[in-house]
């Protein structure tokens, strides 16, 4: 099957088509002819991730899905959420936000976090949520050189290592995003 992933992000593309399998042709945003930024002004992950879809979709025509993640930190009242790539800056710098985000749990002793994905689908014209969410902590210094975004600061739950320490494959069999995309592969294989 093939199907449209609408995301200018290399990494998730990259984990996505890992967890999707070859069943799966996923044509990219280039391969569509679309250079332009997508909007994504909407104040929630799945607000977001329709609307990327929703733009992909009406400029195309094709079946299509987008994913939007926020990591969301107990302590900061699940900032930085929807603003996660915007954290520090109005542009998508991963080592300001990384930063930021480490002087905002300074001394703060619940480090708790999840990362949270949704995934909106159109098919046929007819749009479909998965949501996908993985618990864990905020580590007080960056480790490991894997993935993608704030993965060296986040452990997650039942694990030692970060993100960035562990493979692919290990991060997609536990992650946000492996969990949403699951869903929708489930869904779509129906
Ligand atoms: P698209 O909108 O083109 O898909 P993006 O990089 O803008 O790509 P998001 O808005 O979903 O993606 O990302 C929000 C922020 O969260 C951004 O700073 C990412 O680096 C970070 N992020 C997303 N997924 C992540 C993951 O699996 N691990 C670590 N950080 C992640």
């Amino acid at each position: 099957m093939k199907i449209v992933f609408a995301t200018n992000n290399a990494h998730k593309l990259q984990e996505v088509q890992q967890v999707l399998g070859s069943e799966f042709e996923l044509i990219t945003l280039r391969d569509c002819g679309v250079t332009e930024d997508i909007p994504e002004n909407e104040p929630t992950l799945e607000g977001n991730a329709l609307a990327k879809a929703r733009y992909i979709y009406q400029r195309t025509g094709y079946d299509c899905f987008a994913d939007d993640t926020g990591l969301e930190v107990d302590a900061l009242g699940g900032e930085p959420g929807v603003r996660s790539a915007r954290y520090a800056t109005d542009g998508h710098d991963d080592q300001a936000n990384k930063r930021l985000l480490l002087e905002r749990l300074e001394g703060k002793e619940n480090r708790e976090a999840q990362f949270r994905t949704a995934v909106a689908l159109i098919l046929g014209g007819e749009e479909y949520l998965f949501e996908g969410v993985v618990r864990g902590e905020i580590t007080t210094s960056e480790r490991g050189e894997g993935g993608f975004g704030y993965d060296p600061l986040f452990v997650p739950e039942g694990y030692d290592k970060t993100f960035a320490e562990l493979s692919a494959e290990e991060k997609n069999a536990i992650s946000h995003r492996g969990r949403a995309v699951r869903k929708l592969a489930e869904f779509l294989k129906k």
